[in-house]
């Protein structure tokens, strides 16, 4: 029988239509700043996937090992929240593969792949449509960065929300409730299954984002090019400096382009003027406690919260019902 033709929707949010004018207004505000979204273009997305390669960047690697011993437990818990028939909506979802290690343990009856990355989507969700051949399977395109939803006759009844790889940590933490609130209503009634970065000793976070080889400082620096491509703009990677450092009284890691002399970057009619030492904050990611992530899933409306972590208690896997 031939596989379900795979259905892709873009659905592009108001804060999505013009990246253009969102750069442009993060680079005159005083500090100046650039969503990590902009990160993520060609480039950028293999130095992320370089980044997990890394010997200093621990959470892909440990929330992998998280799921290879606990995956079985993991899968019990949800199954007896979800209960019935349920979609696996995976945010962030990339290439599929984190999701795809789940479809033996799950059976979900839909798979709906959510990424800010149309193409991406595209080119992967046909090689996963034939591995597992009689899942229903849906690609949505879309930046849930300022809200989550989904268009419209998707999927019924329950879903389960999977947020893998710690990228709650890159919103602060009134956005972070504010996707889990849209992620349980999303669920309609489903779970969640979610990772989250814990709080360590600050060396080990400081060399996860600024690590010997320079592929962090690369991936910030890259951003720049981007910016340039997107907003027309004249940045000159050579001018700027590479900063992360763990900020503890907002227990985040801050990145940071830093301008190695006084300069000017112009765009189209407008330009602005950066100080020597003057930064461009590009990124936060931050670190919980068990006990602190625990609290915001509750805030969020989430119940029954269960989490399992690895040895060294570095990286959180939390299941929760809606
Ligand atoms: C995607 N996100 C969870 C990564 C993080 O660790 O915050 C992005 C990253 N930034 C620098 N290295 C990795």
């Amino acid at each position: 029988m031939a596989p379900p033709t795979i259905r892709f929707v873009e659905a592009p949010t108001a804060a999505a239509n013009d990246p253009a004018a969102e750069l442009a207004q993060g680079l005159m505000s005083r500090p100046a700043v650039v969503s990590p979204k902009f990160f993520y273009d060609a480039l950028g997305s293999a130095l992320f996937c370089a980044i997990t390669e890394l010997p200093e960047y621990y959470p892909t690697r440990t929330e992998a090992a998280v799921f290879d011993h606990h995956g079985e437990a993991i899968a019990a818990e949800l199954l007896t929240r979800l209960g019935r028939a349920f979609a696996f909506v995976d945010l962030g979802a990339g290439d599929g593969a984190k999701a795809a290690r789940w479809f033996p343990l799950l059976r979900p009856s839909r798979y709906i792949a959510v990424d800010i990355a149309a193409d991406f989507l595209r080119a992967a969700l046909p090689s996963l449509q034939q591995r597992f051949p009689q899942l229903e399977m849906a690609g949505v395109a879309t930046d849930f960065s300022r809200h989550l939803a989904l268009p419209g006759g998707l999927h019924e009844g329950p879903a389960l929300v999977f947020y893998p790889g710690s990228s709650i940590g890159n919103f602060a933490p009134d956005e972070a409730l504010r996707l889990l609130c849209e992620a349980r209503e999303l669920s309609a009634g489903g779970a969640l299954l979610i990772g989250a970065d814990l709080c360590k000793p600050p060396e080990v976070l400081e060399a996860a984002y600024d690590d010997a080889l320079g592929v962090t400082a690369a991936f910030n620096l890259n951003l720049l090019r981007h910016v340039n491509r997107v907003l027309g703009a004249d940045f000159d990677v050579r001018d700027w400096q590479h900063v992360a450092f763990f900020d503890r009284a907002s227990s985040r890691i801050e990145m940071h382009l830093q301008a190695r002399h006084e300069l000017c970057v112009n765009w189209r009619d407008r330009q602005r003027g950066f100080a020597a030492g003057e930064r461009i904050h590009t990124e936060n990611s931050y670190k919980w406690t068990v006990a602190s992530f625990e609290a915001l899933l509750r805030d969020a409306g989430w119940r029954h919260v269960r989490h399992w972590t690895d040895e060294r208690r570095w990286i959180g896997v939390f299941t929760a019902q809606a």
